[in-house]
């Protein structure tokens, strides 16, 4: 389908300028995108600073009605939907169902937040006086979203900014247009006021920039590469925006000597191959101790080799092909570094894969996995955003750490074994902002904040209560009910 802007209530489809929408798994365009410039851009921000002002007014409760009803139509399209998520970005059938569920859940329990959004009352240190906090919306929020979960995602950042009574103006991956035009057509569907929700396609380097540099702006939420991010945070610095940044993760599932084997196997598998290793969640180091290691290494290159790739929406395919032929280039590349750079073992995959003629164009890569990965080589260090799982040996649960923690990022890690004091250990050592006990490295849930540490963001958490705290500015309010002159510190 075509994506659409929705600018003021207004929706548009593609003019002159536009962009291809293409299928992964066969490369053919089966769609268009506008290709929006800042104009178009500054005339949706516009539209949302006119309607947050009435929008904000409505009693949250209101509002959270609103995104109850947004909810229950999704669920009415889920099965639409989640074949268009499968169609732009190639996802399997069963997570392009849970990419909508995840909105869906997220949609419900926003709702809900309408009648929460708690602040705090506190004792005041003088009498007849009385403390508490509010929180306020902050204005326009400006989201930039992935085509990884390209339901799921402008979700998580449009359904807290708007229980909290901001607009939004949602500049989606140029991949996955259509999946957010449909995912807008249900909130406009569940009856959000013209100007609230606005959307506009187009390229990071024009739509996305302009969004960002623009003054009536003063939220932005992006989740894409680290180098993006850092021009984001660098753009939007002078105007001293909120700015939420997700970047991506190295993630590590650690594995000890007592742990299942064929549980690890399924947990490694599902993270490192889940979307085709394209989340940033993704399962791509494997840390396992010497007693485990070379059982683990067999069972999980062969578990990949015989892992099914094709048509996403096939039955019985576990994995689908990789977004665009960069995406591919870019996993062929590493596989390369893996083998002369780093000189790892490659013990499975390693090559596009072989799929049935209708998906020739497609951009399919095999399952790949390298062993006696060490922890310094780039396989090790850098997000490949594919296929691509590396496996390392080490001598006990101490040097584990050291190794899960030994990357630039820190969004989640995991820990397989049947010792509760290792686990308990490893939870509180990880350097990431996500701990999984006995499972891989995905599985977020919309209620738990989403997010991590060093080079994968800047603080901010999205998801749970604390994915409110981005869209909502502190108000602290003081009554004094004494009739007279209190000083705060001087008169006790
Ligand atoms: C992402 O990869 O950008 O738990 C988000 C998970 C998913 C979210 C991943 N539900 O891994």
């Amino acid at each position: 389908m075509d994506a659409k802007n929705l600018v003021g209530g207004t929706w548009s489809g593609p003019k002159a300028r536009s962009l291809p929408i293409i299928d992964p798994a066969t490369g053919k365009t089966i769609g268009k995108a506008p290709r929006s410039s800042a104009k178009d851009v500054a005339a949706a921000v516009d539209a949302a600073k006119q309607a947050q002002r009435a929008w904000g007014a409505v009693p949250a409760p209101r509002r959270g009605e609103i995104l109850f009803k947004a909810a229950r139509v999704m669920e009415g399209r889920k099965q639409e939907l989640g074949r268009l998520v499968c169609s732009e970005m190639g996802k399997v059938k069963a997570e392009a169902l849970g990419d909508v569920q995840e909105a869906i859940d997220m949609a419900y329990y926003m709702a809900a937040e309408g009648r929460r959004l708690f602040g705090q009352t506190t004792p005041s240190e003088l009498p007849n006086k009385l403390c508490m906090t509010l929180r306020e919306p902050v204005g326009v929020c400006g989201l930039i979203t992935p085509w990884n979960f390209p339901v799921a995602i402008p979700s998580w950042k449009s359904l807290p900014a708007l229980v909290a009574g901001n607009s939004v103006v949602i500049k989606p991956s140029e991949e996955t247009g259509g999946c957010a035009t449909a995912y807008v057509e249900c909130l406009v569907e569940a009856g959000i006021p013209d100007g609230v929700v606005n959307l506009v396609h187009g390229t990071g380097e024009e739509a996305g920039a302009a969004l960002v540099a623009h003054p009536d702006v003063p939220v932005i939420s992006f989740t894409g590469s680290n180098a993006t991010g850092r021009a984001v945070s660098q753009a939007a610095a002078p105007m001293l925006k909120h700015v939420h940044l997700e970047l991506g993760g190295k993630n590590g599932i650690v594995v000890l000597d007592d742990a299942d084997l064929e549980f690890a196997v399924r947990a490694i598998l599902w993270s490192a191959y889940g979307t085709t290793g394209q989340r940033c969640t993704a399962g791509s180091r494997v840390i396992a101790t010497r007693g485990i290691y070379d059982r683990l290494v067999e069972r999980v290159a062969a578990g990949a080799e015989a892992l099914k790739v094709g048509h996403g929406w096939t039955e019985g395919v576990e994995v689908g092909p990789l977004v665009r032929p960069a995406a591919l280039k870019k996993v062929e590349h590493y596989v390369q570094v893996g083998l002369r750079e780093d000189k790892a073992r490659l013990v499975a995959g390693g090559k596009r894969a072989r799929v049935p003629a209708a998906l020739k164009g497609g951009f399919f890569h095999e399952p790949t996995v390298f062993a006696d990965v060490t922890p310094s080589m780039r396989i090790a260090q850098e997000e490949i955003f594919g296929p691509v799982t590396a496996l390392m040996r080490v001598d006990d649960l101490d040097e584990a750490i050291e190794v899960h923690n030994g990357t630039p990022y820190g969004l989640s890690g995991a820990i397989i074994t049947r010792n509760l004091a290792h686990a308990m250990k490893a939870m509180r050592a990880f350097k990431t902002g996500i701990v999984y006990v006995h499972n891989g490295t995905i599985g977020a849930e919309v209620h738990l904040p989403f997010g991590g540490i060093k080079g994968t963001g800047n603080g901010h958490r999205e998801a749970g209560i604390a994915g409110l705290d981005l869209f909502t500015e502190w108000k602290t309010v003081y009554v004094d009910y004494s009739g007279g002159l209190q000083r705060a510190q001087i008169d006790r």
